[in-house]
Protein backbone atom coordinates (compact mmCIF):
# COMPACT_ATOMS: atom_id res chain seq x y z
CA UNK A 1 0.00 0.00 0.00
CA UNK A 2 2.70 2.30 0.74
CA UNK A 3 4.56 1.73 -2.34
CA UNK A 4 2.17 2.15 -4.85
CA UNK A 5 0.76 5.44 -2.86
CA UNK A 6 4.35 6.39 -2.94
CA UNK A 7 4.59 5.72 -6.50
CA UNK A 8 0.85 7.29 -7.07
CA UNK A 9 2.55 10.58 -5.71
CA UNK A 10 4.94 10.78 -8.20
CA UNK A 11 2.49 10.42 -10.99
CA UNK A 12 0.40 12.94 -9.90
CA UNK A 13 3.21 15.27 -9.01
CA UNK A 14 4.55 15.39 -12.75
CA UNK A 15 1.04 15.34 -13.78
CA UNK A 16 -0.55 18.02 -12.06
CA UNK A 17 -1.34 21.06 -13.63
CA UNK A 18 0.95 23.73 -12.03
CA UNK A 19 -1.63 26.23 -11.56
CA UNK A 20 -3.12 24.32 -8.85
CA UNK A 21 -1.97 25.98 -6.15
CA UNK A 22 -0.99 24.52 -2.28
CA UNK A 23 0.60 21.35 -3.05
CA UNK A 24 1.44 20.02 0.34
CA UNK A 25 5.17 19.56 1.60
CA UNK A 26 5.49 15.80 1.47
CA UNK A 27 2.87 12.81 1.53
CA UNK A 28 2.28 10.98 4.40
CA UNK A 29 -0.92 8.40 4.17
CA UNK A 30 -4.25 9.07 3.45
CA UNK A 31 -6.26 9.59 6.30
CA UNK A 32 -9.52 8.03 5.32
CA UNK A 33 -11.13 5.39 7.38
CA UNK A 34 -14.74 5.23 6.00
CA UNK A 35 -14.08 2.47 3.21
CA UNK A 36 -11.86 4.11 1.36
CA UNK A 37 -8.83 2.68 -0.36
CA UNK A 38 -5.55 3.88 0.75
CA UNK A 39 -4.80 4.52 -2.67
CA UNK A 40 -8.16 6.25 -3.89
CA UNK A 41 -7.23 8.87 -6.27
CA UNK A 42 -9.60 11.53 -5.02
CA UNK A 43 -8.82 10.79 -1.06
CA UNK A 44 -4.84 11.15 -1.94
CA UNK A 45 -4.99 14.50 -3.96
CA UNK A 46 -7.96 16.35 -1.80
CA UNK A 47 -6.35 15.51 1.39
CA UNK A 48 -2.58 15.52 0.92
CA UNK A 49 -1.88 17.69 -1.97
CA UNK A 50 -3.63 21.08 -0.72
CA UNK A 51 -4.54 22.66 2.20
CA UNK A 52 -8.30 23.58 0.90
CA UNK A 53 -11.23 22.79 2.19
CA UNK A 54 -14.24 23.39 1.32
CA UNK A 55 -17.89 23.91 3.25
CA UNK A 56 -20.64 23.88 1.56
CA UNK A 57 -24.49 24.44 2.51
CA UNK A 58 -27.88 24.97 0.99
CA UNK A 59 -31.30 26.12 2.62
CA UNK A 60 -35.00 24.84 3.32
CA UNK A 61 -36.69 25.09 -0.08
CA UNK A 62 -39.16 26.96 0.77
CA UNK A 63 -37.37 29.98 2.51
CA UNK A 64 -36.98 33.12 0.43
CA UNK A 65 -34.18 35.15 -0.38
CA UNK A 66 -33.53 37.44 1.91
CA UNK A 67 -33.49 35.03 4.87
CA UNK A 68 -31.02 32.78 2.62
CA UNK A 69 -29.21 36.16 3.10
CA UNK A 70 -28.88 35.84 6.96
CA UNK A 71 -27.87 32.29 6.67
CA UNK A 72 -24.94 33.22 4.44
CA UNK A 73 -24.04 35.99 7.09
CA UNK A 74 -24.18 33.06 9.76
CA UNK A 75 -22.18 30.72 7.63
CA UNK A 76 -19.46 33.44 6.96
CA UNK A 77 -18.65 34.08 10.05
CA UNK A 78 -18.30 30.32 10.82
CA UNK A 79 -15.54 30.22 8.37
CA UNK A 80 -13.99 33.32 8.48
CA UNK A 81 -13.77 31.93 12.30
CA UNK A 82 -12.31 28.66 11.35
CA UNK A 83 -9.94 30.44 8.83
CA UNK A 84 -8.58 32.48 11.66
CA UNK A 85 -8.42 29.73 14.29
CA UNK A 86 -6.52 26.88 11.49
CA UNK A 87 -3.56 29.35 11.43
CA UNK A 88 -2.52 28.42 7.67
CA UNK A 89 -2.59 24.64 8.48
CA UNK A 90 -6.21 24.80 5.97
CA UNK A 91 -7.44 27.20 3.89
CA UNK A 92 -11.15 27.14 4.36
CA UNK A 93 -13.44 28.26 1.57
CA UNK A 94 -16.93 28.83 1.77
CA UNK A 95 -19.02 27.34 -1.42
CA UNK A 96 -21.71 30.13 -2.49
CA UNK A 97 -25.21 27.79 -3.11
CA UNK A 98 -26.20 29.04 -6.72
CA UNK A 99 -29.65 30.55 -6.40
CA UNK A 100 -32.66 28.61 -7.69
CA UNK A 101 -36.87 27.85 -7.65
CA UNK A 102 -37.52 30.40 -5.32
CA UNK A 103 -41.22 30.62 -4.76
CA UNK A 104 -41.22 33.81 -4.67
CA UNK A 105 -39.54 34.08 -7.95
CA UNK A 106 -42.65 34.37 -10.43
CA UNK A 107 -41.81 35.48 -14.21
CA UNK A 108 -42.42 33.15 -16.34
CA UNK A 109 -41.37 35.00 -19.12
CA UNK A 110 -37.37 35.25 -18.75
CA UNK A 111 -36.40 31.38 -18.70
CA UNK A 112 -35.59 29.08 -16.12
CA UNK A 113 -34.52 30.74 -12.56
CA UNK A 114 -31.69 28.41 -11.40
CA UNK A 115 -28.27 27.73 -11.01
CA UNK A 116 -27.59 31.25 -10.74
CA UNK A 117 -24.67 32.52 -9.40
CA UNK A 118 -24.09 35.13 -6.61
CA UNK A 119 -22.15 37.25 -9.06
CA UNK A 120 -25.77 38.52 -10.51
CA UNK A 121 -26.55 39.73 -6.96
CA UNK A 122 -23.73 40.28 -5.15
CA UNK A 123 -20.18 41.91 -5.46
CA UNK A 124 -18.04 38.71 -4.88
CA UNK A 125 -14.65 41.13 -4.61
CA UNK A 126 -16.63 42.33 -1.60
CA UNK A 127 -17.84 38.86 -0.26
CA UNK A 128 -14.01 37.60 -0.56
CA UNK A 129 -12.78 40.86 1.33
CA UNK A 130 -14.21 39.27 4.97
CA UNK A 131 -14.29 35.07 3.58
CA UNK A 132 -12.86 33.66 0.52
CA UNK A 133 -15.99 32.45 -1.35
CA UNK A 134 -15.77 30.48 -4.49
CA UNK A 135 -18.76 29.82 -6.82
CA UNK A 136 -20.56 26.71 -7.35
CA UNK A 137 -19.51 26.59 -11.05
CA UNK A 138 -15.60 27.33 -9.99
CA UNK A 139 -15.81 24.82 -7.00
CA UNK A 140 -16.88 21.85 -9.43
CA UNK A 141 -14.07 22.77 -11.76
CA UNK A 142 -11.82 22.99 -9.56
CA UNK A 143 -12.58 20.10 -6.83
CA UNK A 144 -13.25 17.85 -10.20
CA UNK A 145 -9.56 17.61 -11.33
CA UNK A 146 -10.40 16.30 -14.73
CA UNK A 147 -12.71 13.69 -13.51
CA UNK A 148 -16.83 13.73 -14.16
CA UNK A 149 -17.92 14.41 -11.35
CA UNK A 150 -16.99 16.11 -7.62
CA UNK A 151 -18.20 13.90 -5.15
CA UNK A 152 -18.27 16.18 -1.58
CA UNK A 153 -16.82 14.12 1.21
CA UNK A 154 -19.72 14.36 3.68
CA UNK A 155 -23.05 15.78 3.88
CA UNK A 156 -24.80 16.79 7.11
CA UNK A 157 -28.77 16.89 6.72
CA UNK A 158 -29.28 18.64 9.73
CA UNK A 159 -32.60 18.23 11.79
CA UNK A 160 -34.51 19.77 14.40
CA UNK A 161 -34.58 18.46 17.61
CA UNK A 162 -38.14 17.66 17.88
CA UNK A 163 -38.01 16.00 21.13
CA UNK A 164 -36.74 19.03 22.42
CA UNK A 165 -40.39 20.47 23.66
CA UNK A 166 -41.71 17.48 24.84
CA UNK A 167 -39.04 17.02 27.08
CA UNK A 168 -37.86 20.15 28.25
CA UNK A 169 -34.68 20.01 27.79
CA UNK A 170 -32.89 22.56 25.30
CA UNK A 171 -29.61 21.91 25.73
CA UNK A 172 -26.89 22.30 22.47
CA UNK A 173 -27.37 19.16 20.91
CA UNK A 174 -24.89 17.36 17.53
CA UNK A 175 -25.99 13.70 17.50
CA UNK A 176 -25.93 11.54 14.49
CA UNK A 177 -28.96 9.71 13.51
CA UNK A 178 -30.17 7.44 11.09
CA UNK A 179 -31.43 9.15 8.28
CA UNK A 180 -35.44 8.15 7.75
CA UNK A 181 -36.32 7.77 3.93
CA UNK A 182 -38.17 11.21 3.99
CA UNK A 183 -34.39 12.90 4.91
CA UNK A 184 -32.68 10.82 2.24
CA UNK A 185 -35.08 11.72 -0.46
CA UNK A 186 -33.16 14.91 -1.72
CA UNK A 187 -29.79 12.56 -1.63
CA UNK A 188 -31.04 9.08 -3.87
CA UNK A 189 -27.77 6.76 -4.37
CA UNK A 190 -27.26 5.63 -7.27
CA UNK A 191 -25.74 2.88 -8.70
CA UNK A 192 -22.20 3.55 -8.42
CA UNK A 193 -22.87 3.70 -4.40
CA UNK A 194 -22.59 7.19 -4.47
CA UNK A 195 -25.13 9.96 -3.36
CA UNK A 196 -25.75 12.92 -5.90
CA UNK A 197 -27.77 13.76 -8.49
CA UNK A 198 -30.06 16.35 -7.16
CA UNK A 199 -27.49 18.98 -5.24
CA UNK A 200 -28.91 22.65 -7.50
CA UNK A 201 -29.50 20.63 -10.43
CA UNK A 202 -26.04 19.65 -11.09
CA UNK A 203 -25.88 16.03 -12.32
CA UNK A 204 -22.19 16.27 -12.11
CA UNK A 205 -22.40 17.00 -8.48
CA UNK A 206 -22.12 13.61 -5.65
CA UNK A 207 -21.62 12.69 -2.09
CA UNK A 208 -19.51 9.97 -0.76
CA UNK A 209 -21.82 10.21 2.37
CA UNK A 210 -24.55 11.74 3.86
CA UNK A 211 -25.40 11.65 7.53
CA UNK A 212 -28.31 12.68 9.37
CA UNK A 213 -27.38 15.06 12.48
CA UNK A 214 -29.76 16.22 14.84
CA UNK A 215 -28.66 20.05 15.64
CA UNK A 216 -29.63 22.20 18.45
CA UNK A 217 -26.95 25.35 18.74
CA UNK A 218 -25.23 28.11 17.50
CA UNK A 219 -23.42 27.55 13.81
CA UNK A 220 -19.66 27.92 15.96
CA UNK A 221 -20.69 24.36 17.35
CA UNK A 222 -20.42 22.90 13.86
CA UNK A 223 -16.71 22.86 13.78
CA UNK A 224 -16.55 19.61 15.46
CA UNK A 225 -17.91 17.76 12.51
CA UNK A 226 -15.46 19.16 10.15
CA UNK A 227 -12.70 16.31 10.60
CA UNK A 228 -10.35 18.40 8.29
CA UNK A 229 -7.30 15.72 8.41
CA UNK A 230 -10.26 13.34 6.55
CA UNK A 231 -12.38 15.51 4.80
CA UNK A 232 -11.86 18.06 2.27
CA UNK A 233 -15.08 19.01 1.41
CA UNK A 234 -17.97 19.06 4.31
CA UNK A 235 -21.44 20.29 3.26
CA UNK A 236 -24.33 21.01 5.13
CA UNK A 237 -27.92 21.17 4.40
CA UNK A 238 -30.90 22.93 6.10
CA UNK A 239 -27.91 25.59 7.65
CA UNK A 240 -30.93 27.72 8.61
CA UNK A 241 -31.08 25.31 11.51
CA UNK A 242 -28.07 26.80 13.28
CA UNK A 243 -28.46 30.22 15.16
CA UNK A 244 -26.15 32.79 14.85
CA UNK A 245 -23.31 33.19 17.80
CA UNK A 246 -23.27 37.03 17.58
CA UNK A 247 -26.29 38.90 15.62
CA UNK A 248 -26.14 42.34 15.84
CA UNK A 249 -22.11 42.60 17.16
CA UNK A 250 -19.33 44.15 15.56
CA UNK A 251 -18.31 40.83 13.61
CA UNK A 252 -22.09 40.26 12.63
CA UNK A 253 -22.01 44.32 10.76
CA UNK A 254 -18.60 43.50 9.40
CA UNK A 255 -20.30 40.62 7.30
CA UNK A 256 -22.62 42.64 6.58
CA UNK A 257 -21.28 45.54 4.78
CA UNK A 258 -19.09 43.05 3.11
CA UNK A 259 -22.33 42.52 1.10
CA UNK A 260 -22.51 44.71 -1.39
CA UNK A 261 -24.70 44.36 -4.52
CA UNK A 262 -23.75 43.53 -8.04
CA UNK A 263 -22.51 47.48 -9.12
CA UNK A 264 -24.77 47.37 -12.28
CA UNK A 265 -28.07 47.05 -9.82
CA UNK A 266 -26.56 50.30 -7.92
CA UNK A 267 -26.15 51.58 -11.70
CA UNK A 268 -29.78 51.08 -12.50
CA UNK A 269 -31.06 52.18 -9.34
CA UNK A 270 -29.21 55.42 -9.03
CA UNK A 271 -30.32 56.36 -12.62
CA UNK A 272 -33.71 55.45 -12.21
CA UNK A 273 -33.85 57.57 -9.12
CA UNK A 274 -31.81 60.82 -10.21
CA UNK A 275 -34.57 60.49 -13.68
CA UNK A 276 -37.60 60.30 -11.22
CA UNK A 277 -37.18 60.50 -7.61
CA UNK A 278 -34.61 64.16 -7.38
CA UNK A 279 -31.93 61.99 -6.04
CA UNK A 280 -28.29 62.50 -6.03
CA UNK A 281 -26.27 60.78 -3.63
CA UNK A 282 -23.54 63.63 -3.01
CA UNK A 283 -26.28 66.08 -1.99
CA UNK A 284 -28.10 63.11 -0.24
CA UNK A 285 -25.11 62.37 1.83
CA UNK A 286 -25.62 58.52 0.79
CA UNK A 287 -22.47 57.80 -0.70
CA UNK A 288 -20.43 55.45 0.65
CA UNK A 289 -16.65 54.23 -0.22
CA UNK A 290 -16.20 51.96 -2.90
CA UNK A 291 -14.06 49.51 -0.15
CA UNK A 292 -16.30 48.81 2.32
CA UNK A 293 -13.43 48.12 5.03
CA UNK A 294 -12.55 51.56 4.44
CA UNK A 295 -16.59 52.75 5.98
CA UNK A 296 -16.88 54.72 8.87
CA UNK A 297 -19.49 54.95 11.51
CA UNK A 298 -21.88 58.13 10.56
CA UNK A 299 -25.42 59.44 11.37
CA UNK A 300 -25.74 62.33 8.82
CA UNK A 301 -27.36 60.67 5.44
CA UNK A 302 -29.75 62.77 4.46
CA UNK A 303 -31.62 60.84 1.82
CA UNK A 304 -33.19 61.36 -2.06
CA UNK A 305 -36.50 63.76 -1.54
CA UNK A 306 -38.69 61.11 -1.07
CA UNK A 307 -40.65 57.91 0.99
CA UNK A 308 -39.97 54.84 0.60
CA UNK A 309 -42.81 52.13 1.41
CA UNK A 310 -42.30 48.34 1.21
CA UNK A 311 -45.55 46.67 0.94
CA UNK A 312 -45.02 43.16 1.67
CA UNK A 313 -48.27 41.57 0.11
CA UNK A 314 -48.88 38.05 -1.41
CA UNK A 315 -48.24 35.07 1.33
CA UNK A 316 -48.18 37.76 4.01
CA UNK A 317 -51.75 38.70 3.48
CA UNK A 318 -52.61 34.66 4.33
CA UNK A 319 -50.27 34.14 6.50
CA UNK A 320 -50.13 37.28 8.80
CA UNK A 321 -53.03 39.08 7.73
CA UNK A 322 -53.24 40.78 11.15
CA UNK A 323 -49.69 42.61 10.63
CA UNK A 324 -50.38 44.09 7.05
CA UNK A 325 -52.84 46.99 6.88
CA UNK A 326 -55.73 47.03 4.11
CA UNK A 327 -54.94 49.09 0.70
CA UNK A 328 -56.63 52.06 2.33
CA UNK A 329 -55.59 51.60 5.70
CA UNK A 330 -51.95 51.94 4.00
CA UNK A 331 -52.62 55.20 2.58
CA UNK A 332 -54.05 57.07 5.43
CA UNK A 333 -50.87 56.00 7.32
CA UNK A 334 -48.62 57.31 4.15
CA UNK A 335 -50.77 60.60 3.94
CA UNK A 336 -49.78 61.41 7.63
CA UNK A 337 -46.55 60.72 7.19
CA UNK A 338 -45.95 62.68 4.06
CA UNK A 339 -47.48 65.94 5.70
CA UNK A 340 -45.63 65.60 8.47
CA UNK A 341 -42.10 65.08 6.54
CA UNK A 342 -43.62 67.25 4.07
CA UNK A 343 -42.54 65.78 1.10
CA UNK A 344 -44.00 65.26 -2.55
CA UNK A 345 -43.44 61.75 -3.61
CA UNK A 346 -43.41 57.99 -3.04
CA UNK A 347 -41.82 55.27 -4.28
CA UNK A 348 -43.96 52.12 -3.60
CA UNK A 349 -41.19 48.92 -3.49
CA UNK A 350 -43.66 45.94 -3.30
CA UNK A 351 -45.22 42.46 -4.71
CA UNK A 352 -48.67 42.95 -4.42
CA UNK A 353 -51.03 42.72 -7.92
CA UNK A 354 -51.27 45.57 -10.11
CA UNK A 355 -54.95 45.85 -9.07
CA UNK A 356 -53.78 46.61 -5.06
CA UNK A 357 -50.81 48.77 -6.46
CA UNK A 358 -53.11 50.99 -8.64
CA UNK A 359 -55.59 51.45 -5.31
CA UNK A 360 -52.82 52.70 -3.51
CA UNK A 361 -51.74 54.97 -6.26
CA UNK A 362 -55.28 56.81 -7.17
CA UNK A 363 -55.98 56.66 -3.09
CA UNK A 364 -52.49 58.77 -2.70
CA UNK A 365 -53.20 61.27 -6.05
CA UNK A 366 -51.63 64.26 -4.05
CA UNK A 367 -48.49 62.98 -4.45
CA UNK A 368 -46.23 61.82 -7.16
CA UNK A 369 -46.31 57.69 -7.10
CA UNK A 370 -43.66 55.90 -8.70
CA UNK A 371 -42.63 51.84 -8.70
CA UNK A 372 -39.73 50.88 -10.73
CA UNK A 373 -41.11 48.58 -13.43
CA UNK A 374 -37.81 46.79 -15.29
CA UNK A 375 -36.97 47.11 -18.85
CA UNK A 376 -37.00 43.61 -20.67
CA UNK A 377 -32.66 43.26 -20.85
CA UNK A 378 -32.51 44.13 -17.30
CA UNK A 379 -35.16 41.44 -16.32
CA UNK A 380 -33.75 38.76 -18.78
CA UNK A 381 -30.31 39.77 -17.21
CA UNK A 382 -30.93 39.87 -13.41
CA UNK A 383 -33.99 38.46 -13.25
CA UNK A 384 -36.66 38.66 -10.28
CA UNK A 385 -33.99 38.50 -7.82
CA UNK A 386 -31.96 41.11 -9.08
CA UNK A 387 -35.20 43.42 -9.47
CA UNK A 388 -36.18 42.86 -5.77
CA UNK A 389 -32.55 44.98 -5.33
CA UNK A 390 -33.10 47.57 -7.12
CA UNK A 391 -36.26 48.19 -5.05
CA UNK A 392 -34.46 47.46 -1.94
CA UNK A 393 -31.54 49.93 -3.19
CA UNK A 394 -33.44 52.71 -3.94
CA UNK A 395 -35.75 52.68 -0.55
CA UNK A 396 -32.23 52.46 1.06
CA UNK A 397 -31.59 56.03 -0.21
CA UNK A 398 -34.80 57.30 0.45
CA UNK A 399 -35.31 60.61 3.08
CA UNK A 400 -37.77 57.85 5.25
CA UNK A 401 -38.63 54.53 4.90
CA UNK A 402 -40.99 52.67 6.24
CA UNK A 403 -41.54 49.12 5.73
CA UNK A 404 -43.63 45.85 6.55
CA UNK A 405 -43.88 44.30 10.13
CA UNK A 406 -41.66 41.08 10.10
CA UNK A 407 -40.39 41.03 6.55
CA UNK A 408 -36.99 40.02 6.13
CA UNK A 409 -36.64 42.16 2.96
CA UNK A 410 -37.64 45.26 4.95
CA UNK A 411 -34.74 44.41 7.66
CA UNK A 412 -32.52 44.08 4.77
CA UNK A 413 -33.01 47.32 3.70
CA UNK A 414 -33.23 48.35 7.12
CA UNK A 415 -29.48 47.15 7.60
CA UNK A 416 -28.30 48.68 4.30
CA UNK A 417 -30.14 52.58 5.65
CA UNK A 418 -27.85 52.06 8.83
CA UNK A 419 -24.50 51.35 7.04
CA UNK A 420 -25.47 54.31 5.12
CA UNK A 421 -25.94 56.54 8.19
CA UNK A 422 -29.27 57.48 8.71
CA UNK A 423 -30.47 58.56 11.65
CA UNK A 424 -32.55 55.56 13.42
CA UNK A 425 -35.99 57.41 13.09
CA UNK A 426 -36.15 58.02 9.37
CA UNK A 427 -35.23 53.80 9.21
CA UNK A 428 -37.29 51.82 11.58
CA UNK A 429 -40.56 52.36 11.00
CA UNK A 430 -43.45 49.73 9.92
CA UNK A 431 -47.27 49.98 8.41
CA UNK A 432 -49.58 49.03 11.42
CA UNK A 433 -51.47 46.10 10.52
CA UNK A 434 -55.43 45.66 10.89
CA UNK A 435 -54.43 44.76 14.30
CA UNK A 436 -52.70 46.95 16.34
CA UNK A 437 -49.61 48.12 15.76
CA UNK A 438 -46.71 45.39 17.03
CA UNK A 439 -43.72 46.31 18.69
CA UNK A 440 -40.81 46.44 16.27
CA UNK A 441 -36.99 45.68 16.00
CA UNK A 442 -34.42 47.77 16.03
CA UNK A 443 -31.35 46.86 15.76
CA UNK A 444 -28.92 49.57 15.22
CA UNK A 445 -25.42 49.09 13.91
CA UNK A 446 -22.51 48.43 16.13
CA UNK A 447 -18.98 49.61 14.45
N1 LIG B 1 -39.40 43.46 -6.56
C1 LIG B 1 -39.92 43.24 -5.34
N2 LIG B 1 -40.05 41.98 -4.90
C2 LIG B 1 -40.56 41.79 -3.66
C3 LIG B 1 -40.98 42.85 -2.85
N3 LIG B 1 -41.43 42.34 -1.69
C4 LIG B 1 -41.30 41.00 -1.78
N4 LIG B 1 -40.77 40.65 -2.98
C5 LIG B 1 -40.46 39.31 -3.48
O1 LIG B 1 -40.91 38.38 -2.53
C6 LIG B 1 -39.81 37.81 -1.82
C7 LIG B 1 -40.13 37.85 -0.34
O2 LIG B 1 -39.48 36.84 0.31
P1 LIG B 1 -38.30 37.10 1.35
O3 LIG B 1 -37.11 37.56 0.60
O4 LIG B 1 -38.21 35.84 2.11
O5 LIG B 1 -38.79 38.25 2.34
P2 LIG B 1 -40.01 38.16 3.40
O6 LIG B 1 -40.83 36.96 3.06
O7 LIG B 1 -40.72 39.45 3.21
O8 LIG B 1 -39.40 38.02 4.76
C8 LIG B 1 -38.59 38.64 -2.18
O9 LIG B 1 -37.39 37.92 -2.13
C9 LIG B 1 -38.96 39.13 -3.58
O10 LIG B 1 -38.68 38.12 -4.52
C10 LIG B 1 -40.83 44.18 -3.36
O11 LIG B 1 -41.16 45.17 -2.71
N5 LIG B 1 -40.30 44.32 -4.60
C1 LIG C 1 -16.21 33.47 16.03
O1 LIG C 1 -15.19 33.70 16.98
C2 LIG C 1 -15.56 34.59 18.03
C3 LIG C 1 -14.31 34.87 18.85
O2 LIG C 1 -13.68 33.69 19.21
C4 LIG C 1 -16.68 33.93 18.83
O3 LIG C 1 -17.09 34.79 19.87
C5 LIG C 1 -17.87 33.65 17.92
O4 LIG C 1 -18.87 32.95 18.62
C6 LIG C 1 -17.44 32.84 16.70
N1 LIG C 1 -18.53 32.76 15.76
C7 LIG C 1 -18.72 31.74 14.94
C8 LIG C 1 -19.91 31.81 14.03
O5 LIG C 1 -17.98 30.78 14.88
C1 LIG D 1 -21.07 20.21 -14.65
O1 LIG D 1 -22.40 20.34 -15.16
C2 LIG D 1 -22.75 21.65 -15.59
C3 LIG D 1 -24.19 21.63 -16.04
O2 LIG D 1 -25.01 20.92 -15.15
C4 LIG D 1 -21.82 22.08 -16.71
O3 LIG D 1 -22.11 23.42 -17.07
C5 LIG D 1 -20.37 22.00 -16.24
O4 LIG D 1 -19.48 22.30 -17.32
C6 LIG D 1 -20.04 20.61 -15.71
N1 LIG D 1 -18.71 20.66 -15.14
C7 LIG D 1 -17.82 19.67 -15.27
C8 LIG D 1 -16.49 19.90 -14.63
O5 LIG D 1 -18.07 18.63 -15.82
C1 LIG E 1 -25.24 66.17 -7.35
O1 LIG E 1 -25.09 67.18 -6.38
C2 LIG E 1 -23.80 67.76 -6.32
C3 LIG E 1 -23.71 68.69 -5.14
O2 LIG E 1 -24.85 69.51 -5.06
C4 LIG E 1 -23.50 68.45 -7.66
O3 LIG E 1 -22.21 69.00 -7.66
C5 LIG E 1 -23.62 67.41 -8.79
O4 LIG E 1 -23.45 68.04 -10.04
C6 LIG E 1 -24.96 66.72 -8.74
N1 LIG E 1 -24.97 65.63 -9.72
C7 LIG E 1 -25.95 65.46 -10.60
C8 LIG E 1 -25.80 64.32 -11.53
O5 LIG E 1 -26.94 66.17 -10.62
MG1 LIG F 1 -39.97 34.88 3.31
Amino acid sequence: MVASNILLYFFLLISADLTYKNVAQAPEYCGKKNGYALDDKNCFWHTEFTSKRYILYDVNPPEGFNLRRDVYLRTSIFVRNLSEKSKKRYQWHLVLPPWGNLYHWRSTDIGPQKQIPWSTFFDLESLKKYVPVIEMHEFIKEYSQNSKTSAIDRVYILQNDEKMFETGNFDDKNQLVNCTPDALRKYQASSSGNYGAKFWGYSNVTANEVKCLVYHGTMSGLEENLYPDIYSSVMFDHMEIPLHDSYGTKEFWAARRSMRYNSALYEIANDFSQKYLKSNDSRDKTELPMDWTKEKSKRNALGGPYLCVHLRRRDFLIGRAGSVPTIKNAASQLSIKMEELNLQSIFIATDAENNEYNELKSLLNMYAVTRYTPSDSVKKLYKDGGVAIIDQIICSKARYFIGTHESTFTFRIQEDREIMGFPSKMTFNELCGIEKCKSRSSWKILW
